[in-house]
């Protein structure tokens, strides 16, 4: 629940400004009967009116894959895109497995975040990065959370991060270029690189989430002393210092940086 109380307090500071960057947390709660973020498990949406995290969730009945995996479906969306440039630090979601033919035990929930190598039209060439979390929920579990750390300011690949290469002319993955470029958002139910059996499932995603840190002037990932400089020698002007973007950098901007101090 906190995820929601500070979205909200969030969105409202976005909601001032009709502007394209955000602060803090976006969640794609369903309510509206949509998905905003372009969610999908690859059937035709459903948002039932209840039995989400709370409220409409999107669900999928009678999925027949060896591995759920829901995902961004559009070509635009907010998770998607260049992550360093927005400072991006965490992406996450909420997920049920209402039932399953066999069992859905000892599968890891991964991220991975997707690269079309510029050919959207070609699967062959393929990739993408990816790090696994806890295992996804079997029958009975309720609603579980997953919260994954995206290392922005990286410059390689990170700890506990893999590569993965999705067809026959995939190039060799580049942490630089998938972390500036994300194309797609998967959470994989499994660990990619394995092969399951295709069942029958009836699963459900809510609140799907995203968070940056714009207050990360110099985007090496900490905010800090570095960026209140920035912050201090842009002061009466615009640009990216100008945080809740009212035109100016100003008090409201260096409220915002403290808070986001550390
Ligand atoms: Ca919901
Ligand atoms: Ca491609
Ligand atoms: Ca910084
Ligand atoms: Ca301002």
């Amino acid at each position: 629940m906190t995820h929601a109380r500070r979205s909200a307090s969030l969105l409202l500071v976005a909601g001032a400004c009709a502007c394209a960057a955000f602060g803090g947390e976006y969640v794609d709660t369903f309510e509206a009967g949509s998905s905003q973020g372009g969610w999908t498990y690859g059937l035709p949406a459903s948002y039932p009116l209840s039995g989400g995290n709370p409220g409409r969730y999107l669900q999928a009945l009678n999925l027949d894959t060896y591995a759920p995996q829901p995902r961004t479906n559009v070509t635009t969306s907010i998770f998607t895109g260049n992550y360093r440039a927005k400072r991006v630090a965490s992406v996450g979601v909420d997920l049920k497995t209402f039932d399953v033919d066999f069992s859905a035990a000892e599968r890891p929930c991964t991220l991975i975040l997707f690269n079309n190598n510029g050919t959207p039209a070609n699967a062959n060439d393929d990739w993408g990065v990816y790090v696994m979390g806890p295992n996804i929920p079997v029958p009975g579990d309720g609603w579980k959370s997953y919260d994954f750390a995206i290392p922005y300011a990286a410059t390689s690949l990170p700890e506990g991060w893999k590569t993965i290469q999705f067809g026959p002319t995939s190039p060799t993955p580049n942490w630089n270029t998938a972390i500036t470029d994300v194309d797609r958002v998967i959470f994989f139910y499994g660990d990619p690189e394995l092969f399951f059996i295709f069942q029958q499932w009836d699963v459900g995603l809510d609140n799907a989430r995203i968070t940056t840190v714009p207050e990360d002037l110099d985007g090496d990932g900490v905010v800090g002393a570095a960026d209140l400089g920035q912050l201090l020698g842009a002061w009466g002007g615009r640009g990216p210092a100008d945080l809740d973007a009212n035109g100016s950098v100003g008090p409201e901007d260096l409220a915002l940086l403290l808070g986001a101090w550390g």
